[in-house]
């Protein structure tokens, strides 16, 4: 990295992190699995639903459970595999839920760092940022770390695509697909913005470790299924969806990436909080 980005990224970090290793405190027995000393914590919004245990009611977080640094990844796996690189491995807290979210807290660098498995969509991601935002103090610095879809020829699957131009997000209008009216069947929403300080960061960095030509800076777009809201064309449904993805290209040209949850983190990143995503492209969906 170049010295005025590096000094860029010192700058965002002092921003974006408000966690003070001194200030960290143990917290009261959490039923964690272990170690819950890693993390500041604050205050909660008091009427934020939480159970009899102060834990939020999906995560099952509660206050010191979650950094203020996180990383947010679909699948159990990949969080578990991402946790290997925390500074002592052996030595995080880990929580579980019993609606599939999981979340990894430890320290990488000598950093407070939380890695979430979220699953899939835009309601689990919608639990996911709100339930945190509700037990963590301060400013946060949310990245999301995904797969996805590649739907412009100029760019190749198994590139880093980072959402530094925002994402729209693909909504599925059933009434109208029960009406048979295939112009209104899918609404194709505005974009919102990711953190540009924190995406140029993370393009950096990826730059850093990946080489210049994997990572790219795109628009992204989510959709509300994998399936009919990503264009995909399945003879048992009745989907109204073949010319949804030439639509989503002729309104976005930037769009380049498709999944999932992004436009939930973008739209949710509200005063306070840093939010971006990165998606490698697996697969090259319906270019032409
Ligand atoms: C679909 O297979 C899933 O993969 C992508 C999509 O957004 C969706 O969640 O993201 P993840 O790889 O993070 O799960």
């Amino acid at each position: 990295m170049s010295t005025i980005k590096r000094k860029r990224a010192r700058k965002l970090s002092n921003l974006v992190v408000s966690t003070n290793p001194k200030r960290q405190r143990l917290d009261e027995d959490n039923g964690s699995d272990s170690d819950s000393s890693l993390i500041a914590t604050g205050d909660v919004h008091t009427s934020f639903p939480m159970n009899d245990k102060g834990r939020t009611l999906h995560l099952n977080v509660k206050r010191g459970d979650v950094a203020n640094r996180i990383l947010t990844v679909g699948d159990t796996q990949r969080a578990i595999k991402l946790s290997k690189f925390f500074d002592n491995p052996d030595h995080i807290m880990i929580t579980h839920s019993d609606t599939t979210f999981k979340v990894f807290t430890g320290t990488f660098k000598g950093v407070p760092l939380s890695i979430v498995a979220t699953g899939m969509g835009y309601p689990m991601m919608d639990f996911v940022v709100r339930e945190i935002r509700n037990v963590v103090k301060g400013p946060i610095a949310m990245i999301r770390l995904g797969t996805c879809g590649v739907i412009h020829e100029d760019y190749d699957a198994g590139q880093i695509l980072v959402a530094t131009k925002g994402s729209t997000f693909i909504q599925t209008n059933h009434s109208e697909i029960i009406k048979g009216n295939a112009k209104k069947a899918y609404s194709i929403a505005d974009p919102v913005k990711a953190d540009i300080p924190l995406s140029s960061l993370l393009v950096c960095n990826l730059r850093d470790t990946v080489g210049k030509d994997k990572v790219k800076q795109v628009m992204n777009c989510s959709a509300d299924s994998f399936y009919c809201s990503e264009g995909r064309i399945d003879p048992n449904f009745i989907d109204l969806n073949d010319t949804l993805i030439d639509d989503l290209r002729a309104k976005f040209p930037d769009v380049v990436s498709l999944e999932m949850e992004s436009f939930a983190l973008l739209s949710l990143a509200t005063k306070d909080m840093h939010c971006t995503a990165a998606a490698i492209g697996l697969i090259h969906q319906r270019v032409s």
